[in-house]
């Protein structure tokens, strides 16, 4: 039985890949830097948190990854674990830089030490493209980061390139553009969108605050996403990837079709900071702006070219936006319908 070891375990796609490793018939070791049985409900919602083994260990720590490492011997090994939202990371970029750079650093060195023939998995992003430097992005295209997260993801990314190169090891970097599901973090702007439409179909708000409604992204659905990861450390040689969907929308165009989704009728006023979304039948305001949201760079599109994984993988994304954004909203009604109607807070809602 093949052991594979996922760091990120509580994340949205620490969940979903530790429920395609265990239909592969794995040994699903997850890594939780503790953060306590509140951070359980992605596993609880997919009826595996019994089944997943937790260890704990901090990208942070160095002989803490290396006992854990020297304990599991694991054969694939996926570096999930990330301080990953891009507001946070202007807000601390050295705890940033430390987690999502040093911290992949952290982990090779001790495979490299311990168990160098492991395969391993870094979750590189779409971010590192920022300022995008030719569209669609491919493997070829130049970085150039727009945030501190960012930046320590080019970092991540080419000490993996550096060890497999250096060190001959089995070390695949795949470029993800964005990835949504109802397991998404509720402070990404997707997740913040459905779940904040649901309490306000439920009563239980008036409206949704957001920041810059015109940055574009790839958005593709996170459970499609995990399956590209797997097949990357199955191929024959070890490699880089870009896994997206060849489409972008903006974020006014999520909102737009959050709100259809739930059956409300919308209209736009104003323009920049002034602009908001009425509810057509009520007049009321459903969607407002605040500065508060803005980042101070701003990565205005994304869009990713898969034909890689595609050819050499045969992975390709199959949910379509329109569809993405039913799921999710579909999700949260039901999730915030079970919490109005038995008064409890259900976990699955997330940290509020
Ligand atoms: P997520 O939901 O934020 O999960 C990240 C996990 O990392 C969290 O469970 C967090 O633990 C854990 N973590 C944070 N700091 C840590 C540390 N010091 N030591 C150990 N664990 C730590 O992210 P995701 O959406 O699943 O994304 C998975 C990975 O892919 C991340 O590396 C992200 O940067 C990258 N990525 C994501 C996307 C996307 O669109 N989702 C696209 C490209 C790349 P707690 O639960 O304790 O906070
Ligand atoms: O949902 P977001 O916070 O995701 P972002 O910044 O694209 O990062 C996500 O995708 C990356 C891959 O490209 C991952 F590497 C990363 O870990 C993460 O998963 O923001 C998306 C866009 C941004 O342009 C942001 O400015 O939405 C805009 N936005 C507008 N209003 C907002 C809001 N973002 C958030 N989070 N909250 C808002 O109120």
């Amino acid at each position: 039985m093949k052991k594979a070891l996922i760091t990120g375990i509580r994340g949205q796609d620490g969940a979903y890949l530790a429920q395609l490793l265990l239909e592969k018939g794995c040994e699903v070791y997850g890594a939780d830097r503790r953060s306590g049985d509140s951070g359980n409900w992605r596993l609880k919602e997919l009826g595996i948190e019994k089944d997943v083994k937790i260890v704990y260990m901090d990208l942070l720590e160095l002989t803490n990854i290396m006992r854990v490492i020297e304990k599991i011997k694991p054969d694939e090994v996926y570096n999930l674990a990330a301080q990953s939202f891009v507001q946070t990371a202007f807000e601390q970029p050295i705890l940033t830089s430390d987690i999502d750079a040093i911290g992949v650093l952290r982990l090779l060195e001790t495979i490299r030490t311990i168990k160098p023939d492991a395969k391993f998995y870094q979750a590189s992003s779409s971010e590192m493209f920022g300022r995008v430097q030719e569209t669609p992005q491919t493997e070829k295209t130049p970085f150039y980061p727009r945030s501190p997260y960012g930046v320590s993801k080019l970092f991540g990314h080419w000490i993996t390139v550096n060890y497999r190169e250096s060190y001959n090891m089995f070390a695949c970097s795949g470029i993800l553009f964005n990835h949504e599901s109802p397991l998404r973090g509720l402070e990404f702007v997707t997740r913040k969108i459905t779940y904040g439409i649901a309490r306000i179909k439920y009563g239980l708000r008036d409206k949704i605050v957001l920041g810059n409604l015109d940055s574009k992204r790839d958005w593709g659905f996170a459970k499609e996403y995990v399956e590209g990861m797997w097949l990357m450390l199955q191929q024959e040689g070890p490699d880089d990837y870009v896994l997206a969907t060849n489409e972008a929308h903006s974020v006014k165009e999520f909102v737009e079709n959050a709100f259809k989704a739930a059956e409300y009728s919308i209209a736009w006023e104003g323009e920049g900071v002034n602009t908001k979304c009425i509810d057509k039948k009520t007049g009321k305001i459903l969607v407002e702006i605040s500065p508060e949201f803005y980042r101070p760079a701003e990565v205005d599109i994304l869009i990713g070219d898969p034909s890689k994984a595609k050819e050499k993988l045969g992975w390709k994304p199959v949910t379509k936006f329109a569809d993405l954004v039913g799921i999710m909203v579909e999700a949260d009604l039901e999730k915030v319908g079970m919490e109005k109607r038995t008064g409890y807070f259900n976990e699955t809602g997330g940290n509020r």
